[in-house]
């Protein structure tokens, strides 16, 4: 046996539903790919898919159960960002944690780093330009993004980020737009399969 031959293991999480769900009917795209794609294989990566709890310190936690059973190599971390009309690719996650809504478990953040001594931010190292590039060539659309905002999702990316600082583990944000099913006519979505196609596009650049 060649280990190099062995699969690689991707881990995707999405997000349950949240307050941000205009259809009120518990819908989260995140959480519809994650589960659609767990144990596919795409390109060389075996696929583990999972869904977090929409909340500040579960979803770490939960997160970081599910890095110590999968040991994988790269991490993908999906999430629903409402109103947006294009696969985001996330640049960077910030030291803040700040939103008017409440998590899932009723906590509010009104403003606070979310470790006192830690770095103000810690960049994505997935090979962003690659995976816009990649999910554009299929004619979805795709852009590069500054801001996870300051809620549970952006929490959940830096502590990723933090906790694999000093490993070679690449890792990363994607947000996806509303599901059509969610949107008033006038709120930009993107139907599901359409978003699995641009990831699958995209997961194919690691
Ligand atoms: N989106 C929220 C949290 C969960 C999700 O899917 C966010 O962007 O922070």
């Amino acid at each position: 046996m060649h280990g190099q031959h062995k699969p690689s293991t991707l881990l995707l999480t999405g997000f349950e539903a949240f307050g941000d769900d205009p259809s009120g009917r518990g819908l989260n795209p995140s959480a519809q790919i994650a589960t659609t794609l767990h144990g596919m294989q795409i390109g060389p990566w075996r696929i583990a898919g999972h869904v977090l709890p929409c909340e500040y310190a579960r979803s770490v936690r939960t997160l970081k159960t599910l890095m110590r059973e999968y040991a994988p190599q790269a991490v993908v971390c999906l999430g629903q960002a409402g109103g947006r009309n294009a696969i985001s690719l996330e640049r960077i996650a910030v030291n803040w944690d700040e939103a008017a809504l409440p998590d899932n478990a009723g906590t509010l953040r009104d403003g606070r780093p979310i470790f006192k001594s830690t770095p103000a931010a810690y960049f994505s190292t997935l090979p962003l330009h690659a995976m816009r590039d990649a999910i554009q060539a299929q004619g979805i659309a795709a852009e590069l993004s500054s801001s996870a905002g300051h809620f549970v999702c952006n929490h959940l990316f830096y502590c990723m980020m933090h906790a694999l600082r000093k490993t070679r583990v690449r890792a990363g944000f994607i947000h996806m737009p509303y599901l059509p099913e969610q949107a008033a006519s006038v709120v930009p979505s993107m139907p599901l399969l359409t978003m699995i196609s641009g990831l699958q596009a995209a997961l194919r650049m690691l």
